[in-house]
């Protein structure tokens, strides 16, 4: 696969989601040039997030977090470009709002870590894996954007 087909699984949690913040992370990830490939809201089920969030499973917060990621519809995303994984976590912040700086998703929109707005794959390993509990095959969408030459020299 090119380098500049990496991909990455971004979800606006129902935080994100209920705080009206769809548009503003869609549109941090369209200006930097990275391409939409899968975009679908739904309210997941605790199966499905008990599955995304397995490697929490024994952290005392893991209850907590499923509640919360299910509480409500989340908008789940498939992001292309070179190096999506590595830079989406770093356009996300930390996963404590508290240690992420200004400027990044959430250094600018939120306060605690229960309550961080948005998740991203934190390795190029896990989002396949997240792309794969999350989206069929056929919901991805090949297609070349007109911008390609215009962000990427070759
Ligand atoms: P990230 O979402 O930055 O990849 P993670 O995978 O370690 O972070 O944890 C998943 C989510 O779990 C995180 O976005 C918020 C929640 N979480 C993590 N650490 C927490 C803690 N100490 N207390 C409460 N919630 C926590
Ligand atoms: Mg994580």
């Amino acid at each position: 696969m090119a380098a500049n087909c990496e991909q990455t699984f971004i979800a606006v949690k129902p935080d994100g989601v209920q705080r009206g913040l769809i548009g503003e992370i869609i549109k941090r990830f369209e200006q930097k040039g990275f391409r939409l490939v899968a975009l679908k809201f739904q309210q997941a089920s605790k199966d499905l997030l008990k599955k995304h969030y397995s490697d929490l499973k024994d952290r005392p917060f893991y209850n907590g977090l499923v509640e919360y990621m299910c509480s409500g519809p989340v908008a789940a995303m498939v992001w292309e470009g070179l190096n999506v994984v590595k830079t989406g976590r770093v356009m996300l912040g930390e996963t404590n709002p508290a240690d992420s700086k200004p400027g990044t998703i959430r250094g600018d929109f939120c306060i605690q870590v229960g309550r961080n707005i948005i998740h991203g794959s934190d390795s190029v390993e896990s989002a396949k894996k997240e792309i794969a509990l999350w989206f069929k095959p056929e919901e991805l969408c090949a297609y070349k954007s007109c911008a390609h030459t215009w962000v990427y020299e070759d």
